[in-house]
Formats: structure tokens, sequence, C-alpha cells
């Protein structure tokens, strides 16, 4: 099987690559990757002899034409993904997560090509903190930020192609990934690495807020188990029960690279900033069986910082820039 797959020079899709030559010996894999500032061609190094790199823009109809028409399946994870970005410079979403999937919507219509997109549980937008309710398929989308708004976007552009044009897609909202290979602008790999660089954890706001973790394995074995089993133009929520208060994730962050629990600053709180996500996967283990791996967030976590312990050339370089530019905005709290 041809699997074309945007964004694999990213968190995820790296995460995907690596996944997918592990337990499909038949895939012969094409990475489409812009190798923009979050990419990091380091996650491929130790299977670059076996995949296709692509270096270009999936906003690019010239680049994605012929690369679609060479494929049996697309797997689409490219996107700017950070919610802090999309405050301070939201155009570049617009572009790459809207456009970019309108481009690549238009190669899946004219080649006849199956489509699976990834996509966020943030176009639900947020949860109340204490009410116990949970996202599924059938929650309105209401999104927040210039990030989430362009991913619900995208969503709707993958349902109107399906319904107009019958593309055969699927589609996935998955909650908040953690694992190797994250860049350390998202918030566990940024509090990991400070404490190894000796910086303290910044926690925004009360740090009250709620995500549902899920280990970014359990997240590409359910995007196998859609391509596999889902159901065309159908959407699947995924999620493993994960939610925990980010103050609960620093804290176990650094009791388990040893530190004093209290070891972190209050910082100014993200403008708009969701209260709680939360999935209900019951449809996708009901109907396609699958389950997660990592039922222990702690223990995921623990291997997710002796990756960032053992992998400090793939992030040490990345890690004075991104502290630097969080400084411009951030502020310490008494
Ligand atoms: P990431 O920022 O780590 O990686 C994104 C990749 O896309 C990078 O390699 C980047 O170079 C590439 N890219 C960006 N613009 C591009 C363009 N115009 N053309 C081609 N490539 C381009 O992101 P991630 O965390 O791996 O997220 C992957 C996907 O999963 C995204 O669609 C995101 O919305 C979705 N998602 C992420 C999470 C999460 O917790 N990280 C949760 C749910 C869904
Ligand atoms: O330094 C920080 N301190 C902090 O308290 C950072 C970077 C974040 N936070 C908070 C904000 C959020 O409540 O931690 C939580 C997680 O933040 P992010 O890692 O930025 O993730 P989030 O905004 O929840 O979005 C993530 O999950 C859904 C991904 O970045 C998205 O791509 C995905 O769609």
């Amino acid at each position: 099987m041809r699997v074309l797959v945007t964004g694999g020079a990213g968190f995820i899709g790296a995460n995907f690559v690596h996944r997918t030559l592990a337990t499909r010996p038949d895939a012969r894999i094409t990475v489409l990757d812009k190798l923009t500032y979050a990419a990091n061609p380091g996650s491929l190094a130790t299977v670059r002899d076996r995949i296709r790199l692509v270096e270009g823009d999936v906003g690019d109809a010239a680049v994605v034409d012929p690369l679609v028409a060479d494929a049996d399946l697309v797997v689409h994870f490219a996107a700017e993904s950070h919610n802090d970005n999309s405050l301070a410079d939201p155009g570049i979403f617009v572009h790459t997560n809207v456009v970019g999937t309108f481009t690549l919507l238009e190669a899946i219509r004219r080649n006849d090509v199956r489509y699976h997109h990834i996509s966020t549980d943030e176009v639900y937008g947020d949860l109340k903190l204490d009410d116990g309710s949970r996202f599924t398929e059938s929650t309105p989308y209401n999104p927040s930020s210039p990030y989430s708004s362009t991913k619900a976007s995208s969503d709707l552009l993958v349902r109107a192609w399906v319904r107009s044009f019958g593309i055969r897609a699927t589609i996935s909202n998955c909650s908040n990934n953690y694992g190797p290979y994250q860049h350390v602008e998202k918030f566990i790999p940024r509090q990991i690495t400070n404490v190894l660089s000796g910086i303290r954890p910044k926690l925004y706001g009360t740090g009250d807020n709620v995500r549902d973790w899920i280990h970014v394995d359990d997240h590409n074995d359910a995007v196998w188990a859609i391509i596999d089993g889902g159901t065309i133009g159908e959407t699947y929520l995924i999620g493993a029960d994960g939610e925990r208060d980010n103050r609960t994730v620093i804290e176990t962050i650094l009791e388990l690279l040893g530190q004093p629990a209290d070891a972190f600053d209050f910082v100014t709180d993200r403008p708009g900033h969701d209260l709680r996500y939360a999935i209900d996967s019951t449809r996708l283990r009901t109907e396609l069986g699958w389950r997660p791996t990592f039922t222990d967030f702690r223990s995921g976590l623990a291997a997710t910082v002796d990756w960032y312990r053992d992998n400090r050339s793939w992030w040490e370089p990345l890690k004075r820039d991104v502290e630097a530019r969080y400084a411009q905005t951030e502020q310490v709290l008494d």
C-alpha cells in the first residue's frame, strides 16, 4: 500500500511513520512536509532510508497533485498546531489548515484516493470544569481560538467534499497527545525540558484547566483502526480517559525528575484559554474495537520524561528560541 503522510516530520506524523513501518510491512511511505520550525527531520533519521521525504507545501497544488496520484491512501497530519502561535499570527493557520486541506481535497477528488483527516477535539470548544460532560461525535462545533477554528473549517470542508463529490474520507478528532518527538513549545515537553535545563516550569493562569491526555501511539493505532474499519464519511472521536488538570501534570513531572512539587511559576494566562476537554470514545471502542494501551498516564509520562532525558540533542537546539519567544509575552505572577 502506497501511503502519503502529510506533516510526517512533525510530532504525531513522525510517530505515525515509525508505527506504520513497524506494524505494516506492506506500507510504502512518502512524507510531504514543508519542514517548518515545527518539523524535525531528526525524528525520521532512523527510518530515512525506508521512506521518501518530499519538502513542500500542502497548499501547493503542483506539488500535491502528483503525490496524491501516486498514493493509495493519504493521511493528513500537516498543520500549524500551536494555539499560542495562532494568537500571535493567525494568517499562516488559515493558509496551512484551511487552504492546505482544500488543496489536498481537490487532489483527492481528481485522483479518487482514500483519505483520512486528522483533527482535534478543540473544534468542539470547551467544557465546564466540573460537570462531568464529555464531547461526542454529535457535539456542535464551537471553536475558541484561531487554531481550533481553522481545524474546524478543515473538518467541514472534508464533510462537504464527501457529500458533494463522494470522496472516500474519514475524520478523527483526538484529544491532547504526549510522547516522544513533541516540540518543546508544547506543555508537557516544555516543562520536562525546562526542568532538565534548570528553568522553572510555567503554568498558565490558575492551572485548573483540564486536558484529556492520550499517548501518541494509542492515537496512531486508532487512526489505523479507522482507516481499516471505519465507515466512509464518518467522524470518530479518539480519547483514552486521561483527564488531568495542568497543575497535577506539572507536579507529576517535577516528582518524576526529583524536584519539589512547588518548584514551578504561575504565569500570565493564555487569552481565551479553553477550560476543559474530555472525549467520549465509545463509538471507536464499540464499532472498531480499539482500546488504548497506555492506560496509566503516570507511567506513560515517566517514559516520555526518560525519552527527553536520553535525547537532549533532539531538543536542545530548539530550546533557547522557544523560551525567548515565550518570554516576550509571559509574566511570572506573584
Ligand atoms: P506538529 O506541529 O508537531 O507537526 C506539524 C507538521 O506539519 C510539521 O512537520 C510541519 O513542518 C508540517 N507542516 C506545517 N505546515 C505545512 C504545510 N503548509 N505543508 C506541509 N507541511 C506542513 O503538529 P502535531 O502535534 O504533530 O499535530 C499533527 C496533527 O494532529 C495536526 O493536524 C493537529 O491539528 C492534530 N492534532 C494534534 C494533537 C496534539 O495534541 N498535538 C491533538 C489532536 C489533533
Ligand atoms: O507553558 C505552558 N503552560 C501551560 O500551562 C504551555 C505551553 C501550556 N500550558 C497549558 C495550556 C493548556 O491548558 O497547558 C495546556 C496544554 O497546552 P498545549 O500543549 O499548548 O496544548 P493545547 O492548547 O491544549 O492544544 C494541544 O492539544 C490539541 C495541541 O497543541 C493541539 O495541536 C491539539 O489540537
